[in-house]
C-alpha cells in the first residue's frame, strides 16, 4: 500500500490552514459533517422510539391515542439501519478515501451533495408519513400491508440519493486509477468502493420493488400486487444492507485499528480477499430469512443457506488478521512472552476499546447467525424476539460500536479538534455502558425468543395467559436495557458535540495503517472492479433468476393492500 504522504494531493480545492484543521479539502469535510450530522440525530430520534417500544412491550408505558406502537417500531427500524447506516457510511467512507486518495474529485462533491439533498428530503418525507400514523408497515414494508403511497416516494428518494453517491465515489476511485496507473489503490479506497459497489446491488433490488411494484400499488394504479416478489426483492436487498454495514465496519478494523495500536496492517491481500469475498459471495442470500415462506423450495433455499455460509470465509479471516495483527504489534515493541502482546494493547484509548468490544460482540452475534440461518433450528426461533436480540447484536452493538469508534477519530478529524482526556474516559464510559445494555436487552430478547415471545408485537400478555407469564420477567430487562442504551446515546451526542464544536483546537489524523511488507502487495488485478462485479451478477443471477422467473410466470392472483393507516 502506498504511503499516505507519497499520494498525489488534488489540485484543485483550497487545503485550509493545517494546524486549526484537518488535513484534507474543506469542501470534502463540508459534505462528510453533512452526512455524518443526519446520522447522529437519526441515531437520537431512532433510540428514543427504541426506549418508548420497550417500555410499551413490558407494560411500563400506554402510548398517547395519537401514535401506536407501530408506528414507532417502523420510525425505529428505518431511522437506525436505513438512515443512521446509509449516512454514517457515506460521511465515513468519503471523508477516508478524500485522506488517502488526496482529495474527491470535484464532481463527487456535486453528486455527493445532490445524493445528501435527495437522501434528506426522503427521510424527513418518510419520518413525517410513520409519524403520522399512516405507515405502520414497518421497517421490511412487506406487503400487502400498505402504507401511504409518500411514505415510499420517501424511501424512494434516500435510495435514488445513495446511488448518486456511489457514482461520486466511482468517479474519484476511477480517476485516481487513471493518475495513478501501475499503483494499487489504498486499501481504505479499495473497501470504500467495494461497499457502493454493494450499494449499488442492493438499491438495484429496493428500486425493483419500491418503484417498479409498491408506488404503482399504492397509488392504486394496479390493483394487486404479489407478496412472495416483494418479500424476495426485499431481503436481496436487506441480507446486501448487511454486507454494507460489516464491509464498513471491518474496514476500520482492518486499515485504523493497526495504526491506533501502533503497529501496522497484517497483510493487504488478505483484507482485499476478504472484501472480494464478501462482494462476490454473499449478496445472494436473502432467502434465509424466507425459510419458512411457502412457495420457494427446499433446493433454492438450501442454495442460498450454502451462501450465506460464505461469510464464514471471510468472517474467520478477519478474526485471524485481528489478532495477527495485535500479535505483531506487540512482537515489534519487544514483547517476547506468549500472551505479552494482549496486555499492552492501548485498553485505555477509547478508539481501541470501543472496536475490540465491536469485535467481541461480533462472536456469539455471527453464532447466532448460523443459528438463524439453519433450517431446522430456524424453526424454534423465527418471528420470535431472538431475532430482534439477534439484530441487537450485530448491527446494534458490532456495527454501532465500531461506529462509535470511529467517530471518536473522525469527528475531531473533521472539526480540527482534539480529542481531551476527560472525553476520552468518557467514550470508554459510553463503550461499557452501551455493550452492558445490549448484553441486558438483547440477552433477554434471546431468551424471551426461545420461550415463545413474538417480535413485532406492542402487548404480549394475550390475556394473561399461562404461556405469556414467563416473559414478563425478561421483559423487565429488556426495558432496563432500553433506559441504559438511551443513557449511553444521550452520553455519546454530548461527546460528539463536544467533539465537534467545543474541544480544544488541534491536530486529529484519521489513523491509517501501513502495510507490513512490500511482498505482500496485491497483483494490480485486484483493483480491475468489472471482474468483481461480473462475478457478483454472476453469483446473483444464479440464486435469484429462477425464483423470480417462477414467481412471474406463475399466475399468481396478487393481493389487494391491507391499509395500515
Ligand atoms: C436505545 C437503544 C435501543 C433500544 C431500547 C431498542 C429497542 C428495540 C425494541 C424494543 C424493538 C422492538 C421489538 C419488537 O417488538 O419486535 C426493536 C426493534 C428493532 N431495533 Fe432496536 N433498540 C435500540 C437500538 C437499536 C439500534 C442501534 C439499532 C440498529 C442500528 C436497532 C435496530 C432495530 C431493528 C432493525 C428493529 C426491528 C424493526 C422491525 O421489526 O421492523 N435498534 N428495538
Ligand atoms: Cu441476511
Amino acid at each position: 500500500m502506498a504511503h499516505v504522504s507519497e499520494l498525489p494531493t488534488r489540485p484543485t480545492g483550497k487545503v485550509v490552514d493545517r494546524d486549526t484543521t484537518t488535513r484534507i479539502p474543506i469542501e470534502d469535510v463540508r459534505l462528510s459533517a453533512a452526512n455524518l450530522s443526519i446520522a447522529f440525530l437519526a441515531l437520537l430520534f431512532g433510540g428514543l422510539a427504541g426506549l418508548l417500544q420497550g417500555f410499551v412491550r413490558s407494560g411500563y408505558l400506554e402510548l398517547p391515542s395519537w401514535i401506536s406502537y407501530y408506528a414507532l417500531l417502523t420510525a425505529h427500524g428505518v431511522l437506525l439501519v436505513l438512515v443512521l447506516s446509509s449516512f454514517f457510511s457515506i460521511g465515513y467512507l468519503y471523508a477516508g478515501t478524500s485522506k488517502v486518495l488526496g482529495g474527491l474529485h470535484p464532481k463527487t462533491i456535486g453528486f455527493g451533495w445532490a445524493g445528501f439533498a435527495l437522501m434528506s428530503v426522503g427521510t424527513v418525507t418518510a419520518a413525517f408519513f410513520i409519524l403520522a400514523g399512516k405507515a405502520n408497515v414497518l421497517y421490511t414494508f412487506y406487503t400487502p400491508m400498505q402504507a401511504h403511497p409518500w411514505f415510499y416516494v420517501g424511501l424512494s428518494l434516500i435510495v435514488v440519493g445513495i446511488l448518486l453517491n456511489c457514482v461520486g465515489m466511482f468517479i474519484t476511485y476511477q480517476s485516481w486509477r487513471k493518475n495513478n496507473p501501475g499503483k494499487l489503490t489504498p486499501l481504505f479506497a479499495f473497501f470504500s468502493n467495494a461497499v457502493f459497489v454493494l450499494w449499488v446491488f442492493a438499491s438495484l433490488f429496493i428500486a425493483v420493488f419500491v418503484v417498479g411494484l409498491v408506488i404503482p400499488w399504492a397509488f392504486g394504479w394496479v390493483p394487486t400486487i404479489d407478496p412472495m416478489i416483494g418479500r424476495t426483492l426485499f431481503w436481496a436487498f436487506g441480507h446486501t444492507l448487511v454486507n454494507i454495514w460489516m464491509l464498513t465496519s471491518i474496514s476500520a478494523w482492518y486499515v485504523s485499528m493497526p495504526k491506533i495500536i501502533g503497529g501496522k496492517v497484517f497483510s493487504d491481500s488478505l483484507a482485499r480477499v476478504a472484501v472480494v469475498i464478501l462482494v462476490v459471495a454473499n449478496v445472494p442470500g436473502g432467502f434465509h430469512h424466507q425459510i419458512l415462506d411457502p412457495g420457494l423450495s427446499v433446493g433454492l433455499k438450501f442454495l442460498h443457506v450454502i451462501q450465506t455460509f460464505m461469510i464464514i470465509f471471510p468472517s474467520l479471516m478477519t478474526a485471524f488478521a485481528m489478532l495477527a495483527t495485535m500479535e505483531w504489534a506487540g512482537r515489534a515493541k519487544g514483547v517476547t512472552s506468549l500472551l505479552g502482546w494482549w496486555k499492552i494493547l492501548p485498553w485505555k484509548d477509547a478508539r481501541f476499546f470501543a472496536l475490540i468490544v465491536a469485535m467481541f460482540a461480533f462472536i456469539p452475534a455471527g453464532l447466532g447467525g448460523i443459528i438463524n440461518a439453519s433450517n431446522q433450528i430456524n424453526q424454534v426461533v423465527h418471528n420470535s424476539i431472538w431475532v430482534t436480540g439477534h439484530l441487537h447484536l450485530t448491527v446494534g452493538t458490532t456495527v454501532m460500536l465500531t461506529f462509535f469508534g470511529v467517530s471518536y477519530w473522525l469527528v475531531p478529524f473533521l472539526s480540527g479538534r482534539k480529542m481531551t482526556k476527560v472525553l476520552n474516559r468518557l467514550a470508554i464510559a459510553q463503550t461499557i455502558i452501551w455493550a452492558s445494555g445490549m448484553l441486558i436487552m438483547s440477552g433477554a430478547m434471546h431468551i424471551n425468543g426461545l420461550l415463545g415471545s413474538p417480535r413485532r408485537t406492542a402487548d404480549t400478555t394475550y390475556g394473561g395467559h399461562n404461556a405469556a407469564a414467563d416473559w414478563a420477567f425478561y421483559e423487565m430487562f429488556m426495558a432496563l436495557g432500553g433506559i441504559i442504551l438511551f443513557g449511553a446515546i444521550v452520553l455519546i451526542v454530548y461527546i460528539w458535540t463536544q467533539l465537534a464544536f467545543f474541544a480544544p483546537k488541534g491536530e486529529t489524523d484519521f489513523p491509517i495503517g501501513e502495510d507490513f511488507s512490500e511482498k505482500d502487495a496485491s497483483p494490480l488485478f485486484m483493483d480491475r472492479w468489472s471482474i468483481w462485479v461480473t462475478l457478483g451478477v454472476i453469483s446473483i443471477a444464479i440464486a435469484y433468476v429462477i425464483p423470480l422467473f417462477d414467481f412471474i410466470s406463475g399466475h399468481n392472483p396478487g393481493s389487494l393492500p391491507f391499509l395500515m393507516f
